[in-house]
């Protein structure tokens, strides 16, 4: 039978806003203040994405010149999606203090007429941007947290060093062949495609969920020499013939781990970013990137761990520490674990 793909009526899709207000209409005591955090977000993703779509023909290719806090060269893209994401967060007033990668500390926020906002974002403004000047996909992560109840006095980096299982939001942008705001408030999981002719993010992936198992796994395996044997094992066991596991799996890796992820996240599969020689603690930021993403990946039914314990229990110990990542869905998640904990070996 011939799938005919109608053209719904843009009329027909919600719009980011539309669905933000209906899930705050079901909290009775909502003051809208999350809501309109959420509005902030997406208000910086649909400028970031303009200026993305003019890469290339505008100078904002290339480096600044400058190393960001990681030691990395700082993309001019980064630098400019920086500044985006902490202008709309600082004019909408509702969150208090700012963690990004691309500035060494936390950033307080004085909403206007100095009253704070009460939530805490954590963001990568634009990952994998390395990539941008060869047309591959990245992306933007982010993770919000409340003001800890008993604060007390000035917002510090402390108030903002909450295990992943405190947050209250977490979502990804995706600038890819389209760009897609995904997000999680801990009631399921779901995409929003930008429509550019209306600017307006529109409900196409209601309550994602991720499949239980996949083919597909991603891993820079340039490292494989570095990797320790339990992975190494995982990786052979993943390249073996066996059709009722549908192995060998497929390497799937764009070096962009928002891409990476999203394929995962729909069609099933694990992004691994492992301890190796260069990256002892693994190369991924447990606050603004492990994190979010664990919340996300763990709301649609899949799993993220560091290889021995889960992501969203590790307790931070600063903004930018890095975390080995195994991340997706949750049976090959499951055996990679087992794999690196001696559980499985290769028969
Ligand atoms: P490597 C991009 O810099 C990033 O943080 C992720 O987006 C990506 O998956 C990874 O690093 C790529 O790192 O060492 O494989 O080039």
């Amino acid at each position: 039978m011939n799938r005919t793909t109608a053209t719904r009526e843009l009329g027909q899709f919600k719009t980011l806003e539309q669905f933000i207000i209906e899930r705050q209409e079901s909290f009775p005591h909502s003051t809208g203040a999350f809501s309109r955090l959420l509005r902030d977000i997406s208000v910086a993703a649909k400028i970031v994405n303009y200026h993305m779509r003019r890469a290339g023909l505008v100078d904002i290719y290339g480096d600044t010149g400058e190393l960001n806090v990681q030691g990395e060269v700082q993309q001019k893209m980064d630098a400019l999606a920086h500044r985006e994401f902490v202008r709309a967060l600082r004019r909408g007033g509702e969150c208090c203090l700012i963690g990004s990668e691309e500035h060494a500390e936390a950033i307080p926020i004085r909403a206007n007429g100095g009253s704070d906002g009460k939530y805490i974002v954590l963001l990568d403004p634009l990952d994998g941007s390395s990539n941008i000047e060869v047309n591959v996909s990245v992306g933007t992560i982010f993770s919000i947290y409340r003001m800890p109840e008993d604060h007390v006095g000035e917002v510090t980096l402390e108030d903002a060093l909450q295990p992943g299982s405190k947050q209250v939001g977490a979502g990804y942008v995706v600038y890819g062949s389209s760009t897609m705001l995904v997000y999680t408030t801990g009631n399921g999981v779901n995409g929003f495609t930008l429509d550019p002719s209306i600017g307006e993010f529109l409900l196409s992936h209601p309550n994602i969920r991720t499949p239980k198992t996949g083919t597909m796994y991603a891993i820079n395996e340039g490292n494989y020499n570095s990797f320790e044997d339990g992975l190494k094992k995982y990786i052979k066991w993943c390249q073996r013939k066996d059709k009722a596991t549908g192995r060998p799996y497929k390497t799937r890796y764009i070096g962009s781990f928002v891409s990476d992820f999203h394929r995962n996240l729909l069609k099933g599969g694990i992004y691994i970013y492992p301890a190796t020689a260069s990256s002892p603690e693994g190369k991924l930021r447990l606050m603004y990137e492990a994190n979010p993403m664990a919340f996300i990946v763990e709301q649609a039914g899949g799993r993220a761990s560091d290889g021995h314990t889960p992501i969203l229990q590790k307790q931070p110990r600063e903004l930018h520490q890095r975390t080995p990542l195994y991340i997706g869905s949750e049976e090959m998640v499951r055996t990679a674990e087992a794999f690196l904990q001696g559980e499985m070996d290769l028969d």
